[in-house]
Order: structure tokens, then C-alpha cells, then sequence
């Protein structure tokens, strides 16, 4: 499938209602070793893959997008780009995550459109969570859950919170943030929809298996 004729009706999961495991990459230089470990993720049941690197040169940003979005599209697994419009639009990606300090949501979605997904950080703000629907996003992301050595100063979100937005939001609930095979069903069963995983994941020893252990905690309906 060429990359303009992938549409949302191809992927596995479904523009308004995902659920499971959501693989964030971790800042990988080597094209070959992101390649692999994004595959063993895939492999293991990642339901979304988000490609940040918050090291790499535009450059290398590119080639490594472009090489990520065969591999999901192989697997008909979206792939969102962090932070980096020109780049979802350059390789022709499915979505888009922005935070606080990218830029504006609707003029994201409008020139997204409106079959990309769109995704909004929201930290542990409802307010901004509601903000970001009404601007149009299609998810929102809470966290850190835990506290995460990824990102040590983040901001920590009660789990009372993702009930609480899944309640009022009509959207999926993405938790992020420390999240581990331990302690993911905890999130889980506060309401997440998806745990957003780096760490834990693509360190793992095993990243089929640990994506696997991740995606089995969904296998049971949640309330
Ligand atoms: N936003 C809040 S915590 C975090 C981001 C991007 C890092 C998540 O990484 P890890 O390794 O899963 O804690
Ligand atoms: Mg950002």
C-alpha cells in the first residue's frame, strides 16, 4: 500500500476507540536497532506507535520516521509523530502528538485534516484535556502515572484522573509515565484506555515478550 492510499479504515485499531499498548520510541540513532525494536513491539501487540526522538537532527528524524511508518504500516498499526507537523506531513504519517509547547491544536488538525489522528499531552489538567477536545483532538494523554527515569521532572497525574476524563471526554484515555508490567494494570483499572510506554518497553530484554505482557492486561474487559 503506498502511503497516500493508507487510510484509518486500514488500521488495526479504531480512530475513536483504541485500547491496549501505545509503544513510544525511545532517542535511538541507529536507524537498524529502532527498526528491530519497533518490531519486536509490533510483534508483541502495540496497538499505536509514536516515533520521538528528541535528539536526532531533522534529518535523521526523517529517515527514521519514513523507515518506522513502512514497519507500521505493514502491521496496520498507526504511527504518530511527536511534536513535529512538517514531519507527519512530510512522510505522510497517521497522526500527531503535540504538547504544550508545539503548536496550536486546531491548526493542527486543520492542516492534519481530519482522518490523522491527533493527540494532546494534558499532564494532570482536565481543563486542558476538555480544551484540546473542543479544538479537536482525538485523544488526550494524562501522566506521568509514575515517576518515570525517562522523564524525571514531568509533572505526576492522580489516577483518580483517568476515569474521571474518560467520563467527561468521549475520547481515549492514554496514560504515560513510568509505567511498568507491574504497575500498568493499576492505571488500567483506574480507566486508561492505552498506557504509552518507552522504558520499560524498549529496554526490556525481551521486547516481544514485555509488549506481550503489556497487550495480556487488556485481554480482560474493563469497566
Ligand atoms: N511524558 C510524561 S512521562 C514521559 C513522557 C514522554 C516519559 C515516559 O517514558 P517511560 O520510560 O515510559 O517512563
Ligand atoms: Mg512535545
Amino acid at each position: 500500500m503506498s502511503q497516500a492510499q493508507a487510510k484509518p479504515e486500514h488500521w488495526v485499531v479504531s480512530h475513536a476507540g483504541f485500547r491496549g499498548l501505545y509503544a513510544v520510541t525511545p532517542d535511538e540513532p541507529d536507524i537498524g536497532l529502532l527498526s528491530r525494536k519497533v518490531s519486536r513491539a509490533l510483534a508483541g501487540g502495540a496497538r499505536i506507535v509514536q516515533y520521538r526522538n528528541k535528539s536526532a537532527s531533522a534529518a535523521l528524524r526523517r529517515e527514521q520516521g519514513a523507515a518506522l511508518l513502512a514497519l507500521c504500516r505493514e502491521a496496520r498499526i498507526p504511527l504518530i509523530i511527536n511534536d513535529d507537523l512538517d514531519l507527519a506531513r512530510a512522510i505522510g504519517a497517521d497522526g500527531l502528538h503535540l504538547g504544550r509547547e508545539d503548536i496550536a491544536i486546531a491548526a493542527a488538525r486543520a492542516q492534519l485534516g481530519k482522518d490523522r489522528l491527533l493527540g494532546v499531552s494534558c499532564y494532570d489538567r482536565l481543563d486542558l484535556a476538555l480544551a484540546a477536545r473542543e479544538a479537536g483532538a482525538d485523544y488526550v494523554a494524562f501522566g506521568s502515572a509514575f515517576p518515570s527515569a525517562t522523564k524525571p521532572g514531568a509533572t505526576r497525574a492522580p489516577l483518580s484522573l483517568y476515569r474521571e476524563a474518560k467520563g467527561r471526554l468521549g475520547s481515549p484515555v492514554v496514560a504515560i509515565g513510568g509505567i511498568t508490567t507491574e504497575n500498568a494494570r493499576t492505571v488500567i483499572e483506574a480507566g486508561a484506555d492505552a498506557v504509552a510506554v518507552i522504558s520499560a518497553l524498549f529496554d526490556a530484554p525481551d521486547i516481544e515478550a514485555a509488549a506481550r505482557s503489556f497487550s495480556h492486561l487488556f485481554d480482560r474487559k474493563t469497566p
